[in-house]
């Protein structure tokens, strides 16, 4: 198996590149998490979106291994008979020794097999597999720590497993990858046993980055000054951060999720990480372009209805000119940056006043957090509007017939009369009840902590609550959404769609998912320097706020100039026209490509070869220029109209052929929404000549 051979890929508009083929039929992938089958966060998106393009490559040789809970194996696995030998009598020797493991296909895209070990039903040997762990690395686990015992059966018995599995794989070598400290014990005991396994550990964020963070330290300044025993210690977390570390020293190959990350682990887990793994999507293409844009439109109609409902009787902004804003996710105040974004919308809603703008922005927060359901004016509000709606309807059938029935006969009716008195008084009753004597309501459920609730309790110090006067709304939904919801029914997906701007000035943030799916979806979002995808796009794309994606400096400037510089990207955002919005969008969606896992699975690729040929060297060899690099290769800027609102002309006079033609049909999008909208002056900000020097050559992105 000594050399490889290379395959060249290309996917649209992208360079192409080469990648290292494996020899799959002889190998066997194992991918350990958490959150397999178990969705905790964003690892379970990583896993779950990926499961496709590695099932494709590996067939039937892939396989994930993750905790067993009923309720998940009931919904998402349809469980099978392993058809590979050496699985079947791993599962089969455990099962006999009395754990429980559950084999079968998860329902997913790609309906990768998966490995399920039922962790209470071997809790009994936690005494014996805490000795194995002392016996190895000299970890000792707290007995009141449950996460972390639990953490300490699964890994214990995915070491076994995989025993099992190498003692009779039939000389098939196999690779296992680790993902995050949870699962990290498997690969300890993994290597302190010897298995012949090529081990990958991936690091989605540090334990200490995250708690430290979240303390509001100015973590990436003081990266080589924390005593990092001492602050584990203190927040009680050094049995865990061991075991991180330790996992991360095992691995033949050591991966993070992002630039960013690496920084962080060198100077937290104190080893560089071998390959930068950066978090994709599965990217669902659609044929035409106004495709997405139109299901943009029926989205934000179904937002728009809500807003009608909440802010019944204070509805005195044009709907047409309201834009929707969002910021979603784990509900980690600062690290997740809704402290600047909250500073930040008191500032636009200030600029938006004092300048007259006719815009109204209505800002979401979707962060969970404990509440006792929806409160009753919230609901109130929908049962008013859907009341309003029934008798417009009802009206409105009475005046058609009398209409119709009045042309029959060859008559104009007399409009003044053609509504009788009661008519009317169902209508004035109907605005009556409409009056309200409280402003809309901030958040739409009771919330438990609502005292203490950090969101809350910075809208009370702003003053953000809701006044007519307000040209910035805020609600906070805390809770996830679901489109079985009575209050605002659609998913996360529809939800994102119908909005126009995705908000995540996050300060500890390794990927960001938030800002990745936005763009997929062709949806503009701020995101930061801070952040693993802020990073990447930096690096990827020449003019990222030109393609909708607002980075915002939270590296090397102060919290307040942070924050300014946000309210500047909100309110240029708020005096783009819809037409500079629609080309916004059609550029973000652009990008997706670039956050595929058919593009963004090599450095997978790399990580898997590159442990091959460290655990198994007199078989696979890899050559030193090998490693690929994420430098080299940019999108260009666009060179159609920009996007800023007025005056700025063409962001870069040059642009490639492939740009140009891409243009072209946008132009044709753009131009018959134009038409719609009945705008005059065709391409008036500036329109870049055709067949200008190429920006960018594809033989230049080396990977
Ligand atoms: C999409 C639809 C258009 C609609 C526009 C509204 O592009 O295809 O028909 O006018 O969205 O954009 P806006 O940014 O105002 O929500
Ligand atoms: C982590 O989840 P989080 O939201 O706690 O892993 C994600 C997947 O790699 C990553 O996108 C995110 O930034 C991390 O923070």
């Amino acid at each position: 198996l000594r050399g490889r051979s290379l395959s060249v890929t290309s996917l649209s508009g992208l360079p192409r590149w080469e990648v290292e083929e494996l020899p799959v039929e002889d190998l066997l992938l194992f991918e350990v998490a958490w959150e397999v089958t178990n969705k905790v966060g964003g690892i379970y998106t990583v896993i779950q979106t990926k499961a496709k393009t590695t099932a494709d490559e590996w067939g039937d040789n892939y396989f994930l291994i993750g905790p067993y809970f009923e309720h998940n194996m009931k919904t998402q696995v349809e469980r099978c008979e392993p058809i590979n030998d050496a699985i079947r009598r791993a599962v089969d020797t455990m099962n006999k020794h009395g754990c429980q493991v559950y084999f079968g296909r998860w329902l997913i895209e790609g309906s990768p097999y998966v490995v399920l070990f039922d962790i209470g039903s071997s809790a009994w040997n936690l005494d014996r597999w805490k000795g194995d762990l002392w016996e190895a690395c000299s970890v000792g686990i707290p007995y009141h720590d449950r996460e972390a015992n639990d953490m300490l059966i699964f890994g214990s018995l995915t070491a076994w497993f995989l025993k099992e599995v190498t003692d009779h794989a039939d000389g098939k070598h196999v690779i296992a990858q680790f993902h995050e400290w949870q699962a990290g014990t498997g690969l300890i005991l993994s290597r302190a046993r010897k298995l012949p396994i090529a081990t990958i550990f991936t690091t989605h964020a540090t334990l200490l980055g995250r708690y430290l963070c979240a303390a509001n330290i100015d973590f990436y300044n003081h990266l080589d000054k924390f005593d990092i025993d001492k602050e584990a210690g203190e927040r009680q977390i050094y049995h865990r951060y061991c075991m991180e570390r330790a996992s991360v020293h095992c691995a033949h190959v050591f991966t993070t999720v992002s630039e960013i990350t690496a920084i962080e682990a060198e100077h937290m887990l104190k080893r560089k990480p071998d390959v930068v793994t950066p978090n994709g999507l599965s990217v669902k293409k659609f044929s035409a372009v106004h495709e997405f844009q139109n299901l943009h439109a029926t989205y934000k109609a179904r937002i728009q209805d809500f807003v009608r409902g909440h802010f019944y009787g204070h509805l005195d902004f044009d709907l047409e000119k309201t834009l929707f804003l969002f910021i979603a996710g784990r509900y980690e105040f600062s690290n997740k940056g809704a402290d600047i974004f909250l500073e930040a919308l008191s500032r636009l809603n200030f600029l938006l006043r004092m300048h007259k703008s006719d815009v109204t922005v209505v800002v979401f927060f979707i962060m969970p957090a404990k509440t006792n359901n929806f409160n009753v004016e919230t609901l109130k509000g929908q049962a008013v509007r859907k009341q309003l709606w029934d008798i417009a309807h009802s009206v409105k059938e009475k005046f058609g017939k009398k209409l119709y029935d009045a042309l029959l006969r060859g008559e104009i009716p007399d409009m003044n009369n053609i509504l009788d008195r009661d008519d009317v008084t169902v209508m004035k009753r109907a605005i009556f009840s409409t009056q309200r004597q409280s402003l809309p309501p901030v958040t739409t459920h009771n919330m438990i902590d609502d005292s203490t609730d950090p969101i809350l309790s910075t809208i009370r110090r702003i003053g953000l609550f809701n006044n007519r006067t307000d040209r910035v709304k805020v609600i906070l939904h805390p809770e996830f959404l679901s489109s079985t919801s009575p209050l605002l029914p659609m998913d996360y997906e529809e939800f994102v769609r119908g909005c126009h701007l995705g908000v995540f000035p996050s300060y500890y943030e390794p990927w960001g998912y938030t800002p990745a799916e936005c763009t997929v979806m062709g949806i503009p979002s701020v995101t930061t320097n801070l952040s693993g995808f802020g990073c990447f796009m930096q690096e990827h794309v020449a003019d990222p706020t030109a393609y909708g994606i607002y980075i915002v400096d939270r590296r090397f400037q102060s919290p307040d100039d942070s924050c300014n510089q946000l309210t500047q990207f909100l309110y240029g955002f708020c005096k783009q026209s819809r037409r500079q919005r629609i080309i916004q969008r059609n550029r973000t969606e652009r990008l997706s490509d670039l956050l595929d896992w058919r593009y963004l699975g090599r450095y997978y690729q790399h990580a898997r070869y590159l442990t091959l040929s460290r655990a198994f060297p007199d078989k696979f060899h890899m050559e030193p220029t090998s490693p690929p690099t994420t430098e080299g290769f940019k999108y260009p800027r666009p060179s159609s109209v920009p996007p800023s609102p007025s005056g700025s002309q063409v962001s870069s006079p040059q642009s490639s052929d492939v740009e140009d033609e891409e243009d072209e049909r946008y132009n044709e999008e753009e131009e018959a929404e134009r038409d719609r909208l009945n705008i005059k002056s065709p391409w008036s900000l500036g329109r870049v000549p055709r067949g200008k020097k190429k920006l960018h050559d594809s033989s230049s992105f080396t990977m």
